[in-house]
């Protein structure tokens, strides 16, 4: 494990800085299209959208007033309460995995990377969405710093909270993984966010519901399969309540 210096970080990104293109273009082999095939709703949403679909922005007027916690909305952890008191000085995100280069890093680290700011709007399948204006590095950034190996077909979010008794964790495949508007949000409203909304950091996977957003991300995991985690469903409510894997909107 490296702890990367932020410059390191910064020349690797621009070392790298084609990478994710062809990661996408890899993706849209014949080969990967036969196996995207195997779930109708992934490859009929894919096919619609097309690979850079972007999901509907909103203007600052149209944000929602307020933007409701749901699922776990806090994390007892007590190493967890004790930064969220700080301001997180010590939290890390892990990038691991099936990467050449695995990174540790700091808020610091990722507020010094090249930032977006997106207004959207989150739909949770229980039946209400909000509106807001996330902001933090694309997902994209740190996966050319870390050197993503190309038998990773999937990315873990690893998550802080457990939610009946079990950790939440979720997972989407490298097309939403290099996807413009998948960031790592540590924003909300212009504002660090809110324990509730998933503090320190947490993903925005735009084009996928709510359940995908995993909250309280300690690391991101590059995996080839997620047969061996958790049940083997790809997420918390995958494996609890049957929800579908892929949730494209
Ligand atoms: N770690 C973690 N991530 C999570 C959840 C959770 O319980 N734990 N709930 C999911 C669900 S179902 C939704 S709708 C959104 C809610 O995000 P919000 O709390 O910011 O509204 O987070 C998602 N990500
Ligand atoms: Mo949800």
């Amino acid at each position: 494990m490296v702890d990367l210096p932020r410059r390191s970080l910064l020349a690797g990104i621009a070392a790298m800085g084609v990478t994710a293109c062809s990661k996408i273009n890899e993706s849209e082999t014949p080969n990967s299209l036969f196996k995207a095939a195997q779930d109708g709703h992934r490859a009929v949403h894919r096919a619609l959208a097309g690979k850079q679909g972007l999901a509907p922005e909103y203007t600052r007027a149209e944000r929602s007033p307020t933007f409701r916690g749901n699922g776990s909305v806090t994390v007892e952890d007590p190493f967890y309460q004790d930064q969220l008191a700080k301001g997180f000085p010590d939290w890390q995100l892990e990038v691991r995995g099936l990467v050449e280069r695995p990174l540790r890093l700091t808020l610091a680290d990722l507020r010094a990377l090249p930032q977006r700011t997106q207004i959207t709007r989150h739909d949770c399948v229980e039946g209400w969405s909000a509106i807001g204006e996330w902001q933090g590095p694309q997902l994209s950034e740190l996966l050319d710093a870390a050197r993503v190996r190309d038998s990773a077909n999937f990315l873990v979010f690893r998550c802080a909270d457990v939610l009946y008794e079990r950790d939440y964790y979720e997972s989407i495949d490298m097309v939403d993984a290099y996807h413009p508007q998948t960031i790592i949000a540590h924003s909300l409203n212009g504002e660090p966010l809110p324990e509730k909304n998933g503090a320190p950091l947490r993903m925005r996977i735009e084009r996928q519901l709510g359940y995908k957003h995993a909250k309280y991300v300690k690391a991101i995991e590059a995996v080839a399969s997620f047969d061996q985690i958790g049940q083997g469903k790809g997420g918390f409510w995958e494996d609890v309540a049957g929800y579908q894997w892929y949730a494209g909107i």
